[in-house]
């Protein structure tokens, strides 16, 4: 693997679950496979799990981190090829990642979508850049379209909770007051498509994801009849994809309660979090032992910890 930019960069995504967590039974056993090596990890938009759980995974490698946050710290980058630099952005992504590549041996970077522009955001134009300029590997940390690590966290989680070999899991949308990527949902699907499971996709009308990610998963417009005898709930609000970085509905009937666990199987509620509270879930299920975030937020160590383990090793 020289990059993960997605979860299909994983050759085998089953077996990699299953190395993930050897690595949690025993998360210190390759603790100087990054001596003397650095991971920078560079941040364009805000973050917690992610920032926390990937210095916490390299650590656990032992690997130094730096750390840069563009928005606030560093120069401007400009993208576009052949353009005069005249406006705000001061540096050249070409020059940026090839310095960077100098200091450290593994580049992992947080780029959102801007939910403005759909075919700059599918162009993944920022982590594009980096693998292009990069002569190091490059870990993707939420990119326009993807988020590959908090997906395989997620496959993680369901394999330690599943109580039946082929579980129904359902991801509905749910209600948030800001448009939201597709990134985490369309990371998601597309795990899901690899492992074991009875899968169904719940949204309102006008909510469908990009029809090469949601193509050949069951969908429907029915939240309740969805939730029936479903084994994990998997709650995440995304914006229109037609309308593309629209809200146009934020009703609140699509608020995960109790009331709605109710017609599950006893389901495990999962999210990637941040989370609204009481907005996107109630308090009574997100606080339930059902509830398993924090799990989920835990687990991102050692998926990182997987994907920094195979590129150091290029395996
Ligand atoms: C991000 C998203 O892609 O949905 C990151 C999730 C890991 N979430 C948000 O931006 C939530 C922001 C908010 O104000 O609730």
């Amino acid at each position: 693997m020289k990059n993960f930019i997605s979860i299909d960069d994983l050759s085998d995504f089953e077996k990699s679950v299953s190395e993930a967590i050897d690595l949690k039974n025993n998360s210190l056993k390759f603790n100087s496979l990054g001596k003397n090596k650095s991971l920078a990890m560079l941040f364009f938009n805000p973050s917690l799990r992610t920032r926390l759980s990937t210095q916490k995974a390299a650590q656990n490698l032992g690997f130094n981190t730096m750390v840069m946050n563009f928005n606030d710290e560093g120069w401007k980058l400009e993208f576009q090829n052949g353009v005069e630099m005249n406006g705000s952005s001061s540096e050249h992504v070409k020059e940026a990642a090839s310095v960077i590549s100098q200091y450290c041996d593994i580049i992992a970077i947080r780029a959102f979508a801007s939910l403005n522009d759909k075919e700059a955001d599918e162009s993944e134009l920022v982590i594009n850049s980096f693998c292009k300029y990069s002569s190091v590997p490059i870990i993707n940390m939420e990119s326009a379209t993807a988020h590959p690590l908090q997906a395989l966290a997620d496959a993680i989680t369901i394999k330690e909770h599943k109580k039946t070999n082929r579980p129904k899991v359902v991801l509905t949308w749910a209600p948030h007051p800001k448009p939201l990527p597709h990134a985490v949902a369309n990371s998601f699907v597309k795990m899901i498509k690899k492992i074991n499971a009875d899968f169904v996709i719940s949204r309102p009308e006008g909510y469908h994801l990009n029809s090469k990610i949601e193509g050949q998963v069951n969908t429907t417009t029915d939240q309740e009849e969805a939730l029936k005898n479903a084994d994990f709930v998997y709650a995440k609000n995304w914006c229109s994809y037609k309308n593309y970085g629209k809200i146009l509905k934020n009703d609140s009937s699509w608020k995960i309660t109790s009331k709605k666990m109710n017609l599950t199987n006893n389901a495990k509620f999962m999210h990637c979090l941040p989370v609204r509270r009481n907005i996107i879930v109630s308090d009574s299920v997100i606080e339930s032992p059902n509830s398993l975030v924090i799990q989920q937020a835990r687990n991102r160590v050692y998926a990182t910890q997987l994907i920094l383990k195979k590129l150091i090793e290029n395996e």
